[in-house]
């Protein structure tokens, strides 16, 4: 692509038509860019036969005051505009070290004004070769990729159930290339099973000029002519227990611009918004590990909109395990499951010191601490969990009135230390009925499985069912790795009553 064939393109050149008509410049959307002057509104290239030196801004009325004229072109990249007759010209303002005569105009070393390098957008874009889309006859399995392209990844592939496996359902030439960012699937059945959809995750999309390679061609903005006005990331990464700041000038570093805010956060999560969705600075709430994926809508000073999309990861270290339950059920309607993390053994029973529950183990965002146990494990630093202390194992929310989430974690173990993952249905509370539970675990911050809904009752406040999970074994040398098995027998989860929990 060379960024000299003249002629701008997408959001920018709607940049150039709302700028000069927010200045009474003129610029109407149904111009041909290129015309010459006729007496309506009209953009016209350099007078001088050469294309993209510059640019000229006519007005309606024929008139050209030269503040606004100064400040459009600025606007628009154009260290210089000046008043030219009745016509308004951005130009580069004369020649400067690399002789295109479109950034010069300054003192500065490299000579326009800014004290940046200069940019030479006369220059070809240069751009690695397209990495193509990869699409091939047949898929291929466990490798998270829709090798045929038929917009399924690893169909037709058994796996294990409720394993997790990042994935990308775009062409797989793209898949991490530029904006492109990975989804997840499940393995879904009891024992063996299938990968369910593929979500999440940025797939391919039309170029913007927006800093960001959209198309996943490796190639970024590679448009005609293109200026970013916005700054768009892929993706960032961030700790659980976080709030997560949001400025608008992050985005739109010009200032002036308003922002909107909208987070789509993973399958378990409380959090459903940001804190302020429309203010310009504001922050969102990370309760649970996953992908959090954050739109924002910038309408710039002369009133064009962009949109940028982008992924948080959201990753602990250690072993992490998550608990919600009734996703969907009427916020009047609350319940009280909770999760228990078991050391395997010594103690062959649950609700005890081997247990890491409510009453043991809660190291909670509140003034009561409910912490008494003492596996040996060292505490991790105040960073980890967010908490005036964070000892191993511990539980980071008590959640009592219902969906959860609810999370154990443990920094720190050693190779070969086992543990046991079970969930039990305390109160029904105003809910009164069932509870549909999901469980997540998370190794090292990489997602590893899903288990549930598993469906459990509670007939007596204090004594429902105990669905025993998983056991998790840890491994490598930091306690970041596991093996996991699902306690589930042939197509049920292990579900027992209450009376159970005197056994292991
Ligand atoms: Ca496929
Ligand atoms: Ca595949
Ligand atoms: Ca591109
Ligand atoms: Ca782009």
């Amino acid at each position: 692509m060379n960024r000299s064939e003249g002629g701008r393109s997408g959001s920018l050149g709607c940049a150039i038509v709302a700028a000069a008509a927010a200045l009474g410049l003129g610029c109407s959307a149904s111009d041909d860019g290129t015309g010459p002057t006729d007496g309506g509104r009209d953009r016209v290239e350099g007078t001088d036969g050469a294309v993209d030196d510059g640019l000229i801004l006519e007005s309606e009325g024929g008139a050209c005051d030269a503040a606004p004229c100064t400040a459009a072109c600025a606007d628009l990249g154009y260290p210089v505009g000046e008043c030219v007759g009745d016509v308004c010209s951005c130009s580069g303002g004369g020649a400067d070290a690399d002789g295109d005569e479109d950034g010069g105009g300054g003192a500065d070393a490299d000579g326009d004004p800014d004290g940046e390098p200069d940019v030479d957008l006369d220059a070809p874009l240069v751009c690695p070769p397209d990495p193509g889309d990869g699409c091939g006859p047949t898929e291929i399995c466990d490798n998270g990729s829709d090798d045929d392209c038929d917009g399924q990844v690893d169909e037709g592939c058994s796996c294990v159930g409720g394993s997790v496996q990042y994935c990308f359902a775009g062409s797989p030439g793209r898949r991490n290339i530029g904006g492109c960012v990975d989804g997840q699937q499940i393995c879904t059945g009891m024992e063996w099973g299938t990968w369910g959809p593929c979500e999440g995750g940025i797939l391919p999309e039309p170029e913007v000029c927006d800093g960001k390679d959209n198309d996943c061609n490796d190639c970024v903005d590679d448009l005609e002519e293109c200026r970013p006005s916005i700054v768009c990331p892929s993706e960032d990464s961030t700790t659980p227990l976080t709030w997560y700041e949001l400025h608008c000038t992050d985005f739109y570093p010009d200032g002036g611009a308003d922002c909107t805010w909208d987070v789509v956060s993973p399958t378990g999560s409380a959090t459903t918004s940001v804190e302020d969705p429309s203010a310009e600075d504001t922050r969102v709430y990370f309760d649970i590990s996953g992908d959090y994926v954050i739109t924002v809508t910038i309408v710039d000073p002369y009133g064009v909109t962009y949109v940028c999309t982008f992924i948080v990861h959201v990753r602990g270290q250690g072993i992490r395990v998550e608990m919600w339950w009734n996703d969907g059920v009427s916020a009047d309607s609350t319940s009280d499951v909770d999760l228990h993390f078991h050391r395997n053994p010594p103690a062959n029973a649950w609700f005890n010191a081997s247990d890491c529950y409510y009453a043991d183990c809660v190291i909670g965002p509140m003034s009561w601490v409910t912490y008494t146990i003492d596996w040996g494990y060292p505490d991790s630093p105040t960073t980890a969990c967010a908490r005036r202390r964070c000892p191993n194992p511990r539980l980071d929310i008590d959640d009592v009135e219902g969906w959860g989430p609810e999370n154990a974690n443990m920094d720190g173990a050693h190779d070969g230390d086992s543990f046991r993952v079970a969930v039990h249905y305390y109160d029904a509370d105003t809910w009164g009925s069932y509870a549909d539970v999901n469980v997540r675990v998370y190794c090292g911050g990489t997602p590893r499985v899903v288990y549930g809904p598993a469906r459990i009752n509670n007939d007596t406040p204090g004594a429902g069912d105990i669905w025993r999970v998983a056991d998790i074994v840890a491994r490598g040398a930091t306690g970041d790795d596991c093996d996991i098995t699902s306690l589930a027998t042939g197509t049920a989860y292990d579900i027992r009553p209450d009376s159970s929990r005197s056994g292991f």
